[in-house]
């Protein structure tokens, strides 16, 4: 049962659709008081037994019990343990043990949750303003909660099959022929590949909606090129717009009203990639309805899909901020002798990026209401999202398109996927991607994944094996990694033979996968659960922070440690152990409910497949193009009589125009 609570007068975030009536009795869920300053703030004792589940795209654990985060959309691609925020604010969470049920924290503007920090019996949610919605969330279990929220907040966007495949990126491809090369390096290994990034560096000194004509000349018959290879080109689409005369984005949009502006009513501006930039506002469906029709120049060219970056905004330096830096340096006393001075010297000189005074300088158009940017903060990359989305509707009515983006909220699950921003090539980052897919899932990310490889600093090819070996399971399977950092595509590192048997394994998977992802799509549901979920009489299972469920039919236990020969594992129940190797069943082995010990060399992929289920492949392929369903070996835990639901389609109809195609499978 889900109740609606009303405080002060709310922004709409658009997250939740539909009318609730607020209800009119006392919250009773969560004790409600105010601070010193006025400042609402609500309270919850949680008992031993509690596991707080949710927040999404946060850092650490699955159980999000003993720290603190704030909701506050930020581009951090170092983040440590220690970090508070990163790109997306997903303000649900489950508590799940005495007690069980769900909060929705509805409100654009950042809201700290310190869940058993201070004190680690004590969950409080201190919103930073005290307009606000919230949404409470009773159910009879953690699943049902998840799917009451999907219900409020609508279904999960629905990416075309062909995502589902082997995606290669790197910040930046420069030009045609660097494109060129991937697609052959790929082809000519016999490593399955269904697309390439292009990262900033396609466009004209980075203005959204242009390319090169120097470095990708005739870029439609390039498109096209490609296409025959089986590969799709995916663009990026950064949220600032540059600031130049002549170019038609920048004059239509300063002369229709369309970007972000001061105080004052002058546009604002930041330094990004193009230099200095307006922010398109996002947050006004008539300039929204603008930026997403202009994706069509792209989609003519033959393009199918798109990521949209830096939507947070990320901001590199604004104008404000370097005076203040220019007076501060002008008057600053270099004799001092005093160490604090000089920290505050750099952090001053150094710290010009995303400053919280300049996004509090940002103001935006609400229905004719100009409201300070602090209070919506985390739905600009939401509202760029649903920019393209919506566009995509008409653009493109009949056929997916595949968008994701950096910044998210909840409610854009409705639009795009996303992926889960700059990581580092650290094993600790592992880690962290198959900590945050389930919490994703709980609020309909399910189209996402993270830099497989790692984004930043270099990585070794120990690290992108495990860490494929993990993303085989995800949604989106994207190597990405940065500027100057060390090749990272799976034919550099040497012998591509464990490369090419790990992407094989998941084209054989993919028609499960999908299969999986679009019933979690069709039925408000989740692809990829922590045990607890499923197991939540298994104190063990629900203290689980290092395997998933994936689908029905198997449980994943990825590697994540360097130099590890394996892993512990905990079974839940008895399972089918099986490793891969080269994309078919090395061993198999049955194994009891309790720890094993799990072997697994770098080029071998393990899967659990759980009782009485079946787990489908189906032949290898180089592209998605080219899978065949037709013939599935199966798999499963003995030989008693099971089956599974396959679900087929096309991959590319939009769901409402989708018959739900289901074939049984069975032994
Ligand atoms: O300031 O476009 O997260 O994936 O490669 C960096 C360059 C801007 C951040 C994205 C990353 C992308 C990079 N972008």
């Amino acid at each position: 049962m889900v109740k609606k609570y009303v405080f002060g007068d709310p922004i709409d975030t658009g997250a939740v659709i539909g009318d609730i009536s607020p209800c009119t009795e006392e919250l009773c869920l969560l004790t409600q008081e105010k601070d010193e300053e006025g400042r609402l703030r609500f309270l919850l004792s949680l008992d031993d037994s509690d596991i707080v589940y949710g927040l999404g795209e946060a850092p650490r654990g699955i159980n999000k019990r003993g720290h603190i985060y704030e909701s506050f959309n930020s581009d951090d691609p170092y983040h440590t343990e220690e970090k508070r925020s990163l790109y997306g604010s997903h303000n649900f969470l489950i508590i799940s043990g005495k007690s069980c049920f769900g909060l929705f924290v509805d409100t654009g503007a950042s809201v700290t949750f310190d869940i058993g920090y201070t004190d680690y019996d004590r969950l409080v949610i201190c919103p930073s303003e005290n307009d606000l919605v919230i949404y409470t969330i009773e159910g009879e279990s953690p699943l049902d909660i998840v799917k009451q929220l999907r219900k409020i907040t609508g279904s999960s966007y629905i990416a075309p099959r062909w995502a589902f495949g082997f995606q290669q990126s790197r910040w930046s491809y420069f030009t045609a022929d660097d494109v060129r090369r991937v697609a052959e390096g790929y082809r000519k290994n016999d490593i399955p590949l269904d697309a390439v990034y292009l990262d900033i560096d396609y466009m004209e000194g980075y203005k959204d909606f242009t390319v090169s004509e120097e470095r990708f000349p005739e870029f439609k018959s390039f498109v096209s090129e490609m296409r025959d290879m089986g590969i799709r080109l995916v663009p990026i689409i950064d949220a600032g717009v540059k600031i130049e005369d002549g170019y038609d984005i920048y004059e239509e949009g300063k002369e229709k009203g369309f970007f972000c502006r001061r105080k004052d009513g002058s546009f604002f501006a930041a330094g990004v990639w193009p230099g200095r930039t307006h922010f398109p506002d996002f947050l006004d469906p008539e300039a929204r309805e603008w930026f997403g029709s202009k994706y069509k120049v792209l989609l003519d060219a033959g393009i199918e899909g798109f990521w949209n970056d830096m939507n947070e905004p990320a901001m590199f330096y604004t104008d404000e901020g370097i005076s203040e830096a220019a007076e501060y340096l002008k008057s600053f006393d270099f004799s001092c002798n005093d160490p604090n001075k000089f920290f505050e010297l750099s952090g001053t000189a150094g710290g010009l990026n995303n400053r919280r005074k300049d996004y509090a300088a940002i103001y935006h158009n609400i229905k004719g209401r100009s409201v300070c940017h602090s209070r919506v903060h985390n739905l600009y990359g939401f509202n760029m999202t649903r920019a393209a989305s919506e566009a995509f509707e008409k653009l493109s009515p009949d056929r997916r398109v595949l968008i994701f983006s950096r910044s998210s909220y909840i409610g854009m699950h409705r639009f795009g996927g996303i992926w889960t921003g700059d990581n580092q090539s650290w094993w600790s980052h592992i880690l962290l991607n198959i900590k945050m897919m389930p919490s994703l899932n709980m609020c309909g990310f399910l189209y996402s994944g993270a830099d497989i490889g790692g984004f930043g600093t270099n990585c070794t090819r120990d690290l992108l094996l495990r860490w494929l070996a993990f993303g085989i399971f995800t949604p989106l399977m994207r190597d990405h990694s940065a500027f100057g950092t060390r090749a990272q595509e799976c034919y550099s590192f040497g012998d591509t033979a464990a490369f090419k048997g790990l992407i094989s394994l998941r084209y054989r998977l993919i028609p499960y996968l999908y299969s999986e992802y679009m019933k979690a799509c069709l039925h408000d549901d989740m692809m990829i659960k922590p045990l607890g979920f499923e197991f939540s009489d298994d104190e063990m299972a629900r203290r689980t922070e290092d395997q998933l469920l994936i689908g029905e039919s198997i449980m994943v236990a990825p590697i994540y440690e360097q130099n590890a020969a394996g892993r512990y594992v905990y079974l839940p129940e008895d399972m089918r152990l099986i490793i891969f190797k080269n994309a078919s069943v090395e061993r198999s082995e049955l194994l009891s409910k309790g720890i094993h010990y799990l072997h697994a060399a770098l080029d071998e992929v393990p899967v659990f497949i759980r009782k009485g289920k079946l787990l489908p492949l189906f032949r290898a392929v180089q592209c998605t193009d080219e899978l065949d369903t037709s013939e599935p070996e199966l798999l499963s835990y003995n030989s008693e009589p099971c089956s599974y639901l396959l679900y087929e389609d096309d991959g590319i109809s939009k769901a409402a125009d989708l018959p739900e195609n289901y074939r049984t499978l069975s032994i």
